[in-house]
């Protein structure tokens, strides 16, 4: 059986998108299989036996007759770069300690500090306790761009991405959660280098490609 990747996203879903844009960039084709969080797909029974999170990405990888199921998207990033070394690394080399922790200080803002907090079930959570939802995510959104603004101000790499001239895994996760920022309504001008990151990261065909308005599940009224 030929090698297989598959992945199951949802086009508005930044954890997806941090594995599109991986894929997309390492050159790695995959078929995706929709799972539409709207409709609450990713709460059936089939789907919790799949990824017991009950959350998407789930990367699954098929070769020499047995598939590995990844359902949370930074263990799946990590598998790719451990599975795939060769094909566009995303983390700085093993040598270079300083450059993998920065940017996992970065994934790690992102990932756990920004995401988690405006995830659709905690501002569902959020607005049954009767606040206001959009504020929520705008509050929380901004705050973690302060801190991401301030420290990719400092790289010990300063280039067109987070670290250097090539995007990392930094950049993979900082990307769709400032798609939802823009989405937010949040100028991104207030974090210019944050914003030529994002700027560089979206000049890529690659990047494009992931982008949440040009996937399979978009719908044609949002798509670009
Ligand atoms: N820690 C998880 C987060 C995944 C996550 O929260 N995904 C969201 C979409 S961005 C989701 O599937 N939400 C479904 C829900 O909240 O019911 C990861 O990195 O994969």
């Amino acid at each position: 059986m030929a090698p297989t990747l598959s992945l199951h996203t949802f086009f508005r879903s930044s954890s997806a998108g941090r594995l599109r844009i991986a894929l997309a960039l390492k050159k790695l084709p995959y078929e995706p299989t929709f799972v539409n969080l709207l409709a609450n797909e990713q709460k059936t029974p089939e789907y919790l036996k799949l990824n017991p999170s009950g959350t998407v990405p789930l990367l699954v990888h098929t070769a020499h007759g047995k598939s590995v199921s990844i359902g949370q998207s930074i263990a799946a990033l990590e598998y790719l770069e451990e599975t795939f070394p060769d094909s566009s690394p995303l983390l700085p080399p093993a040598e270079d300690a300083e450059g993998r922790a920065f940017v996992r200080e970065i994934v790690s803002v992102v990932v756990a500090d920004m995401q988690p907090v405006t995830s659709l079930r905690l501002v569902a959570a959020v607005k049954a306790g009767g606040l206001d939802g959009g504020a929520w995510i705008r509050e929380w959104t901004e705050r973690g761009l302060q801190v991401c603004e301030s420290i990719i101000s400092r790289s010990p790499k300063p280039g067109k991405f987070c670290y250097g001239d090539a995007p990392t895994h930094a950049d993979v996760c900082l990307q769709p959660a400032l798609w939802n920022a823009v989405g937010a309504g949040i100028d991104l001008g207030k974090y210019p280098t944050t914003k030529k990151v994002f700027d560089n990261m979206e000049a890529l065909s690659e990047v494009n490609s992931a982008h949440w308005s040009r996937q399979g599940d978009t719908p044609a009224e949002m798509r670009s």
